[in-house]
């Protein structure tokens, strides 16, 4: 739900999340709010109750652009759908996270209700909305580009949506570690080789490499998550070695 549709429908239409709708993996519906103003000059908006800068969205065009896609949700699955989470993106919302977007990748539909102006009338936010969904600590113009974060994050988590090789399988998050650097052709470049051991053909020690890569990386940049992440015994120890080096990344 949106007043600037074509700017989700051509953000998201292209790559990898595009492929998937033209493969009916995943559905998408940039719903127009504006579609649904009773007012003759189409307004969807109007000042502040109270005073102050700024003007709000009006209750009647969200509830009822809301009740549309849920009597679309019904008619698609051939009975009452029962209702579905109803996510406002604000900056007053939880913080967006990988959790959050493997447990919407569950659910069979969501509706990411997106706010412009100064606001939308609490009345339609108390009437509609599940979730509020913040996607970090600073500001934007609009929910859009963070309804399009979410659905680009939770799709890629649809099975099929990704291919084998940009499978989600190893990767930034998994077990709360970074991913570990990679490398392509040439072996050298601007002087700078390819480490050793990924010449080598040694699949274990490159895997073990890789792993240290891993929480070195994790250690340097997200100290943060490496605390939550889960490492054995040994690796334990063999992080404290590393405790007082801060020049190795
Ligand atoms: Cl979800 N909306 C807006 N307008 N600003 C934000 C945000 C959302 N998340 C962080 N900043």
């Amino acid at each position: 739900m949106t007043l600037f549709p074509e700017m989700i429908t051509n953000a998201l239409g292209t790559s990898i999340i595009g492929r998937a709708m033209e493969h009916g993996l995943i559905g998408l519906h940039a719903v127009n709010i504006r579609d649904y103003t009773l007012d003759k000059h189409k307004r969807v908006d109007d000042y502040p109750y109270g005073g102050g800068a700024g003007m709000v969205m009006q209750a009647q065009p969200i509830c009822d652009c809301y009740q549309a896609i849920r009597e679309e949700i019904s008619k698609k699955q051939g009975r009452k759908a029962r209702s579905p989470r109803v996510i406002y993106l604000t900056p007053q919302g939880q913080v967006f996270h990988q959790k959050m977007a493997e447990e919407l990748a569950q659910e069979e539909e969501l509706i990411f209700l997106c706010g412009h102006y100064e606001g939308i009338d609490e009345r339609a936010l108390e009437l509609i909305v599940t979730d509020h969904v913040s996607i970090g600590d600073y500001v934007l113009t609009g929910g859009e580009m963070p309804a399009m974060i979410m659905i680009d994050a939770i799709s890629r988590l649809v099975p099929g949506v990704l291919n084998n090789k940009e499978s989600a399988e190893f990767e930034s998050f998994q077990d709360n570690l970074l991913e570990y650097p990679q490398y392509t052709r040439p072996e050298e470049y601007e002087g700078k080789r390819v480490p050793e051991v990924l010449l080598s053909g040694h699949h274990a020690k490159i895997e073990a490499w890789r792993r240290e890569q891993s929480i070195l990386r994790t250690k340097e940049r997200r100290p943060d998550l490496l605390s939550q992440a889960k490492l054995s015994e040994k690796e334990q120890e063999w992080l404290k070695r590393w405790e007082d080096v801060d020049f190795v990344l």
